[in-house]
C-alpha cells in the first residue's frame, strides 16, 4: 500500500481515477500529453522543498548551489534544443505568466499591442477583454481569412500599419497551420514593432525541425513546457539579449516569487528528452497523425477549418451536423474520447456553446498510435456525431475504444 493511500485515502482514491480515467481514455486535447514517469519523478523531488528568489549565482536565500546547477542545466539545454544563443529565462511558473511578464518588461500599461484574436485561434492572453493583457494593454486583432481560413499576412501588415502597435503577437492555441515567422518579422520591421512569438503549441514540433523556428526572426519567443514538449507544467521565455534584464527582472521580482525548482528540474528533463533523437521521430509521427486524423475525418464527411492541418492539431466544424461543440465534447466524452469544444473562425455561437471541436494528436501519439489508429478514431468520431441518438453506434465506439486504449500503454503511467 502506498504512503499516500495509508495517510490520505480520499486524494489517493481521485488520483488513481484520473490515472484511470488517462489510461482508458482517448486523449485529444491538442494542449495536452503524457509527461515521463522521470518529468513525474523530478516533480515530486525534494526540490519541491526550497527557495531560491533571483536568479544562479545571485539568490537572495542560502543553501541554493544544487538548484543553481538544476538552473544552469536547463539554460543550457533550451539554448541546445532550440539551437538559439538567445537569452533564456526557465522559472515562469505558466504560460500565462509568462506573457504577462514579457508585456511588463516591454510595454507601458496602455500601451498598443497587436495579437490574433481568441475566437479565431489565438490565446486569451494575445489581449482579450477579460484577461490581463486586454485590460492592461491596448490590443487590435487579427484572424484568418474567411475564405481559406488561413493568416492572411497582407491583411495583418495593413492591421499593424493601421494600429501601429509596440508589439506585435504571433502564435495561437487553435491554428493548424503553418505560421510564418519569417513573414511576421517583416510586418514587424514595416512599423518598427518588436515581435513576440508564443510558440507554447508548437514548441515540440519547432525543436524537432518540424515546424519553422521563430528563433532569429522573433525579438522574444514564450512558450509552455507541458505541450508538444511533453514536461512539466510551466513555462521559458527567450530573448534577444538588448531584452534580458528587463524581463528578468518582470519574472521576478516583477510577477513572481520563489521559482518551483522541482519544476525547474523537469523541465531540463524534459528539454534531456527532447534533445534524444527518438523525439525528432515522436513530433514527426504527431504531424503525420494529426493529417490522416484530418484527412479520414474529411473522408468521413467532417468539416475540417481550413481543410486540413500542418502541425499537431485540427478544428471540426460542426455546424454541418447541426450539432454544437458543447454536445460533440458530451458525446465523446460518453465513448471515452476527450475532446475541447472551440470557437471556430467567425463563430455564431459563444465561447461556451461553440460551433466546433479541436482535436489533436500530441498524447496519443506519446503511448505510439499511428496512422492505423488515427484513420479508426477518425471513424468512430464520424459515426458518433453523425448518429448521436443512436445508442447501438455509441455502444459500439465505447468497445472500439476500449480496444484501440488496451493495445497502447500510457507512458508514465506504469500500473
Ligand atoms: N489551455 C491551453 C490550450 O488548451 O490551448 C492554452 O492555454
Amino acid at each position: 500500500m502506498s504512503k499516500l493511500h495509508k495517510q490520505d485515502p480520499k486524494i489517493y482514491k481521485i488520483i488513481e481515477l484520473e490515472k484511470k480515467r488517462q489510461k482508458e481514455n482517448l486523449e485529444l486535447i491538442p494542449s495536452e500529453n503524457y509527461a515521463s514517469s522521470v518529468v513525474l519523478e523530478a516533480l515530486g523531488s525534494v526540490l519541491n522543498n526550497k527557495y531560491s528568489e533571483g536568479y544562479s549565482h545571485k539568490r537572495y536565500y542560502g543553501g541554493n548551489q544544487f538548484i543553481d546547477m538544476v538552473e544552469d542545466l536547463a539554460i543550457e539545454r533550451a539554448k541546445k534544443l532550440f539551437k538559439t544563443d538567445y537569452h533564456v529565462n526557465v522559472q515562469p511558473y505558466s504560460g500565462s505568466p509568462a506573457n504577462l511578464a514579457v508585456y511588463a518588461a516591454l510595454l507601458k500599461v496602455g500601451d498598443k499591442a497587436l495579437g490574433m484574436a481568441l475566437d479565431q485561434g489565438g490565446h486569451l492572453t494575445h489581449g482579450h477583454q477579460v484577461n490581463f493583457s486586454g485590460k492592461f494593454y491596448h490590443f487590435a486583432h487579427y484572424g484568418v481569412d474567411k475564405k481559406t481560413e488561413k493568416l492572411d499576412y497582407d491583411k495583418i501588415a495593413k492591421i499593424a500599419k493601421k494600429e501601429k502597435p509596440k508589439l506585435i503577437v504571433c502564435g495561437a492555441t487553435c491554428y493548424s497551420r503553418e505560421i510564418s515567422f519569417s513573414k511576421f518579422r517583416k510586418i514587424a520591421d514595416g512599423i518598427g514593432a518588436i515581435l513576440m512569438a508564443d510558440i507554447s503549441h508548437i514548441a515540440g514540433l519547432i525543436a524537432a525541425g518540424v515546424h519553422p523556428t521563430p528563433f532569429g526572426y522573433a525579438d522574444v519567443v514564450t512558450t509552455t513546457t507541458h505541450k508538444t514538449l511533453r514536461g512539466p507544467r510551466g513555462a521559458m521565455i527567450f530573448c534577444r539579449q538588448q531584452y534580458a534584464k528587463d524581463i528578468d527582472r518582470a519574472v521576478f521580482p516583477g510577477g513572481q516569487g520563489g521559482p518551483h525548482d522541482h519544476q525547474t528540474a523537469a523541465i531540463a528533463i524534459c528539454l534531456g528528452e527532447a534533445l534524444k533523437s527518438s523525439f525528432k521521430k515522436y513530433a514527426g509521427q504527431i504531424v503525420k497523425n494529426a493529417q490522416v486524423l484530418a484527412m479520414e475525418c474529411q473522408k468521413q464527411g467532417l468539416r475540417v477549418v481550413s481543410g486540413g492541418t500542418d502541425n499537431h492539431l485540427l478544428l471540426l466544424d460542426l455546424t454541418p451536423l447541426k450539432i454544437t461543440g458543447k454536445e460533440a465534447e458530451i458525446l465523446l466524452d460518453q465513448v471515452g474520447i476527450t475532446v475541447n469544444k472551440n470557437m471556430i473562425p467567425y463563430d455564431q455561437g459563444t465561447p461556451f456553446n461553440p460551433s466546433g471541436v479541436r482535436l489533436g494528436t500530441p498524447a496519443v501519439t506519446s503511448r505510439g498510435m499511428q496512422e492505423k489508429e488515427m484513420i479508426k478514431i477518425a471513424q468512430i468520431i464520424a459515426a458518433v456525431l453523425k448518429n448521436s441518438h443512436d445508442k447501438s453506434t455509441l455502444k459500439t465506439a465505447v468497445n472500439q475504444v476500449k480496444l484501440i486504449t488496451k493495445k497502447f500503454p500510457v507512458p508514465g503511467i506504469n500500473s
